[in-house]
């Protein structure tokens, strides 16, 4: 069988976490690395054990290269995702698919057009538990959803002297935590609940008014100290914290809180969703295990195990019971169903993994909290 062949670009935080991922796929192979210029493409592809280094354009006119992962900063996910569909190759994009409506509105309709399979690795997906969760509320466990609770908390721009493009409103977009972070909670609640936010309220803070900007280069979650005078100062004005009250589409309300400056917090998703016959609880953070709330009966606690879950859920696992899987597991998990569309070729008539049309619903809710934000009142999705 012919190995499918792909190309990573951009190898902060993200990229290499695709590679490893796609490591554990058969029959493909990361054959192309690309970054901001060749002598990084080089440094990093030797580092990685990536058979070639290429600029981006090279990359693209390579007929045997059929797969393109962007995972470089936000602003760049437009343009490459369209110079790669136009150059005939599927793609999987980082999230957020774009920083305007109008460019994830534009990939959408190009996609669509030339058949290419097309990805948005929202990856927190294909957590077991996750699964099990969204099936446990379509076989009726959950009962109807009255209320929802979401939290996503992460303490690496807890200091001044923490820095990333993430920052950086031309590189990043308007907005830094819920676009990075609570573009995650957002589709992870309407994906589990199957519930559409309808309106949102949102309230921003930027607790760093100004942050020390390191003058030499530093990576996602590096964590690592510079001295006093290797930084410079600059003002910030992208939020730290957000709160957003959520209306639903079954009547009901909900609210989701995104920090990225909560100590002790390493990247924790909470959520709990409380319905007519249960409550569900689950933490990014002890992915394998859920609690059951109950009125009548004894809570449960529901440990990751192929033989309790449902066939869905258990097709996203590889180890028994008590074989912790974690985040590294989630891309894996996906990129065996989005390589299984690029093995035929085209994109799937219903796509099991979220594709740029759900990159467009995130952007939607993304861009809706922030004029929310910004008019300080209820906004209409
Ligand atoms: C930084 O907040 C980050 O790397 C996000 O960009 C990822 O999407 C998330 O999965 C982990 O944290």
């Amino acid at each position: 069988m012919k190995k499918i062949q792909a190309a990573i670009v951009g190898t902060g935080f993200i990229g290499p976490a695709h590679l490893e991922a796609l490591r554990r796929l058969p029959n493909m192979e990361v054959v192309a690395l690309c970054e901001v210029n060749i002598d990084l493409a080089r440094e990093k592809a030797a580092i990685l054990g990536i058979p070639n280094a290429y600029t981006f354009e090279e990359m693209l006119q390579n007929p045997e290269i059929d797969v393109v992962h962007i995972c470089t900063p936000n602003f760049l996910h437009y343009s490459q995702s369209k110079a790669a569909l136009l150059a005939g190759k599927h793609v999987v994009c980082e999230k957020p698919l774009a920083t305007k409506i109008e460019e994830a509105e534009e990939l959408v309709a190009l996609a669509e057009e030339k058949g290419l399979v097309n990805a948005v690795h929202f990856n927190l997906r294909y957590y077991p538990m996750v699964r099990q969760m969204k099936t446990m509320r379509e076989t009726g466990e959950l009962g109807d959803i009255y209320s929802i609770m979401g939290s996503y908390l992460q303490d690496w721009l807890f200091l001044q002297t923490d820095y990333n493009w993430r920052l950086e409103p031309d590189k990043s977009g308007d907005s830094r935590a819920i676009a990075d972070i609570g573009s995650h909670l957002l589709d992870l609640t309407e994906y589990v609940t199957g519930l559409k936010i309808t309106e949102v309220m949102a309230d921003f803070s930027t607790v760093h008014k100004t942050r020390l900007k390191p003058l030499k280069p530093i990576e996602t979650y590096s964590g690592k100290m510079l001295s006093p005078s290797d930084y410079a100062e600059v003002p910030i004005n992208t939020e730290d914290h957000a709160t957003v009250l959520l209306r639903f589409d079954n009547g009901n309300k909900g609210s989701v809180t995104v920090s990225q400056v909560n100590a002790g917090r390493k990247n924790r998703l909470n959520i709990e969703i409380a319905g007519s016959k249960s409550n569900f609880e689950w933490c990014s953070e002890k992915p394998n295990e859920m609690w059951i709330g109950k009125r009548e009966s004894a809570n449960q606690h529901l440990m990751k195990d192929p033989a309790l879950f449902s066939t869905e859920a258990a097709r996203l696992i590889s180890f028994p019971g008590g074989h912790n899987e974690g985040f590294p597991d989630t891309s894996k998990q996906m990129f065996k169903e989005v390589y299984a569309a690029v093995r035929e070729g085209k994109q799937p008539s219903a796509p099991t993994f979220p594709t740029f049309k759900d990159g467009l619903r995130e952007l939607l809710i993304c861009e809706r909290i922030i004029e929310s934000h910004k008019k300080q009142a209820w906004v209409k999705i």
